[in-house]
């Protein structure tokens, strides 16, 4: 056996094909630069060369054209492994065999405990500085833009579960501020399921798959969840948002955000406000319907990751204002009869108003995945000077779990050194070694007091921006394991919510309670979430247990006397379409002319356009080519937020290209597979348009030419006219069926 390795890559190894030839004088060079990011330059004293700089992390990563071993030998083969000739064993010796497979045995880390599906983005917020009075926190003084790393999440699905499942969603935004990290660590609903963190690991075990099979899948709808939440009734607030359509986003670029727990904000002065944190999304509250979201948790399992990435690459950056409710900090710590310490409330906006105090736009997508989105570690007790916690039992808790986490899932106590997760503060810790610790620390003395390094780091005071929590009296008191009387009121707070939503909202909310229900196999859990129900609503409750083929129950005490909220409800106003998706089914025999018109009306106003049609390619190659996005075997109705036909041509107009393709004359030479789409949309409550003979299309699907929502004009454009007054109001709520 010829043994002699061949020093030049280019060289042949016998008995393997030739490699071919390694141009080493040209190297392929690495694809360019990534797209500029927002610093996330480590602090001096991270630098792991021990330079004064931080390191260029894509260049330690990625530098050179070669392919090398992870201590830089350049390799010449990865494909094969070092062999005793081709059919011999392999050879212990083969480190790059080793090294590579064993880095890729161990490249999975724990997904998190909840929270585990999420996509996140790059950002800036902008302060308007109207929170000055109340808060000294520098990133909220006038004008001053903060970087910021968003990540919005599922809760209770694994890391590969569908996007569009009802559940509750993450909104947790990184500030990296000038005084360290502030991290905002909210959800898409504004109360939570329990009210103090002991029952953290109660609810999620009850919410995660049955321990024995592992099954269902990122939902509630199961047993364990509703024995639960019906035994505890605390978390009737909560779940009757997840029933609601606010458990079944359209997109995170149409969710609100709240920080939930009341936080206690502290000015230069130090004068104290209670503040609950709100973000107000630009396009406004939107949601699917809930056979939509089934759809597309098979058809587009990362529907809401691709939406907002898409969104950002298109230049259709999502915004959000961040605004706060403000109350007088009072021993009580309660406003108009509502505990403030109780994160099952809210506040209604009507007697206590969101006042803006910023604006948040994402605009970038990560380059990697894993290093940002799923390094990214958040903490309620990452704060600022100028932003304090309060009693609240759920966020004393939070302040401890948080961190804990991170080091089962990001390895060790050193997380904050990944660079998704640095502050651009100047570090200057004594927090020494760990595991991968990647700073070279100086000097001797990691410890106070010292003499050996100058005394340094010193300590900072008042006048030198050190965090000094606000010095709160405690209540003189006994150790109890109790919660204060005020925490047992679990219905007043669920029947304003229910009391406040639109008739379709509340027919959606009684249609997610019959079909969660109906998929418990025990009687005795639907029989006492019924019990429940009555406490909140007899006309949801009866509805309800009619739907489930039950008696109602009568409520086991009287109903609660509330104002409704009207700003709870996500139906009734209007809202930008920026960004929302026009579906133009085309083919060949169209109106061309009018599919182009139309694209660019719906360009100019600002929206996609998406010409669907029966194959892919070009409607028209011969005249000007109208590009087809999608093909009637991948459009899926779910895709768009409106549906166009387009019509036939004007009689004697030969403007187009196709000269055999005929638009269906008739109902039955329509493709069923529009016939779907069209359907769809219309009982999703989409709105839905066409020109010149669309009505053969609509008659086919079912769908009344006269229905609301359904428009004609005699032209592209002049239907577009009429479907974006009905887009501001994301859907036609006429189409939905009321009852209550
Ligand atoms: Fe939590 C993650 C939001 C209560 C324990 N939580 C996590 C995330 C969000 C929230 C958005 C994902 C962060 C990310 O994208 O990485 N959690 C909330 C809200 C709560 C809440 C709004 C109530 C108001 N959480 C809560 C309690 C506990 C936890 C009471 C435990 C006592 N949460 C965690 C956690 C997670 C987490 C186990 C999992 C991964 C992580 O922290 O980093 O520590």
């Amino acid at each position: 056996m010829d043994k002699a390795h061949p020093e030049h890559p280019t060289g042949d190894v016998p008995g393997r094909p030739s490699p071919e030839p390694v141009p080493v004088d040209e190297p392929t060079e690495p694809r360019g630069p990534l797209p500029p990011k927002p610093d996330q330059r480590g602090p001096d004293t991270v630098s792991p060369t021990g330079q004064a700089t931080g390191v260029d992390q894509a260049k330690m990563a990625q530098a050179g054209s070669y392919l090398t071993t992870a201590q830089g030998n350049r390799l010449y083969d990865t494909d094969h492994s070092l062999k005793a000739g081709p059919r011999g064993p392999v050879l212990l010796q083969d480190h790059h065999l080793r090294e590579k497979i064993t880095h890729f045995d161990h490249e999975r880390i724990p997904e998190r405990v909840v929270h585990a599906r999420g996509a996140a983005a790059h950002g800036v917020f902008e302060s308007y500085g109207t929170a000055t009075k109340i808060t000294k926190a520098a990133f909220l003084a006038e004008g001053v833009s903060t970087p910021v790393f968003v990540r919005f999440s599922t809760v209770l699905g694994s890391r590969g579960s569908a996007d569009t499942v009802r559940d509750t969603r993450g909104f947790a935004t990184k500030f990296y501020t000038a005084e360290g990290t502030f991290d905002l660590v909210g959800n898409n609903i504004p109360v939570f399921f329990i009210q103090d963190a002991i029952k953290f690991p109660d609810i999620i075990h009850a919410g995660k798959p049955h321990p024995d099979r592992e099954i269902p899948q990122a939902q509630s709808a199961h047993d364990t969840f509703w024995d639960f939440v019906t035994l505890h009734t605390e978390a009737t607030h909560h779940t009757l948002w997840n029933m609601s359509d606010r458990g079944i986003p359209r997109s995170y670029r149409m969710m609100e955000g709240f920080g939930v727990h009341t936080f206690r904000l502290v000015n230069a002065e130090g004068a104290t406000t209670l503040v609950k944190f709100h973000w107000k999304p630009k396009l406004g509250v939107h949601s699917m319907v809930w056979e939509e979201a089934q759809i597309v948790g098979g058809v587009d399992p990362d529907f809401h990751r691709r939406d907002l990435a898409d969104a950002i690459e298109a230049g259709a950056h999502p915004q959000w204002e961040l605004g706060v409710q403000t109350f007088p900090d009072t021993p009580e710590q309660t406003f108009e009869g509502i505990d403030l310490l109780d994160p099952t409330n809210i506040v209604p906006e009507e007697i206590a108003p969101v006042q803006p105090i910023g604006l948040l736009t994402l605009n970038a997508n990560p380059s990697n995945f894993f290093a940002e989105t799923e390094q990214v570690a958040f903490h309620p007790g990452h704060l600022v000077p100028g932003i304090d916690v309060t009693d609240d039992p759920l966020l004393a808790g939070r302040l401890f779990s948080y961190i804990d986490t991170q080091i089962t899932r990001l390895g060790g106590p050193n997380f904050a050194q990944i660079p998704v997760n640095r502050t651009h503060a100047p570090v200057n810790d004594m927090l020494r070694d760990g595991m991968h610790q990647t700073a070279v620390h100086r000097g001797v003395a990691p410890y106070r007091p010292n003499s050996l390094d100058g005394g340094c780091p010193f300590q900072a005071g008042a006048d030198t921006g050190a965090y000094i929590e606000v010095p709160v009296r405690v209540p003189e008191a006994e150790k109890v394991r109790q919660a204060p009387d005020s925490f047992a009121d679990h219905f007043s707070q669920p029947r304003r919510f229910w009391l406040s939503l639109s008739p379709v909202e509340r027919e959606h909310t009684i249609a997610a309670y019959t079909f969660e229900l109906s998929k418990c196999y025990e009687e005795a859990i639907r029989e006492r979430a019924l019990k429940v129900l009555a406490r909140i609503d007899p006309v949801l409750c009866e509805q309800v247990a009619a739907g489930l083929g039950l008696p109602a129950p009568e409520p086991s005490e009287p109903l609660a006397e509330v104002e409704p909220s009207p700003a709870l409800s996500q139906v009734g106003q209007e809202w930008p379409v920026d960004g929302r998706v026009v579906g133009i089914v085309a083919h060949p025999g169209a109106d061309l002319d009018g599919v182009r018109a139309l694209r660019s009306a719906v360009l100019e106003a600002g929206m996609v356009p998406m010409v669907v049609a029966p194959t892919g390619g070009r409607l028209d190659p011969d005249g000007d080519p109208v590009t087809v996005q999608r093909t009637f075997a991948a459009a899926r109705s779910t895709e768009f937020d409106a549906i166009v036909l387009a019509g036939a041509p004007s009689p004697g107009d030969d403007a187009h290209g196709a000269r055999d393709a005929k638009a269906p004359a008739t109902a039955g030479e329509v493709d069923p597979r529009v016939l779907l789409l069209v359907s769809e949309a219309f009982r999703h409550g989409k709105a839905i348009g066409g020109w010149d003979g669309a009505e053969t299309v609509l008659r086919a699907a079912g769908v009344p030419a006269d229905a609301p929502g359904v428009v004609g004009g005699d032209s592209g454009p002049a239907v577009l006219e009429r479907i974006v007054p009905l887009l501001r109001r994301h859907r036609v709520w006429e189409r939905f069926r009321t009852t209550v």
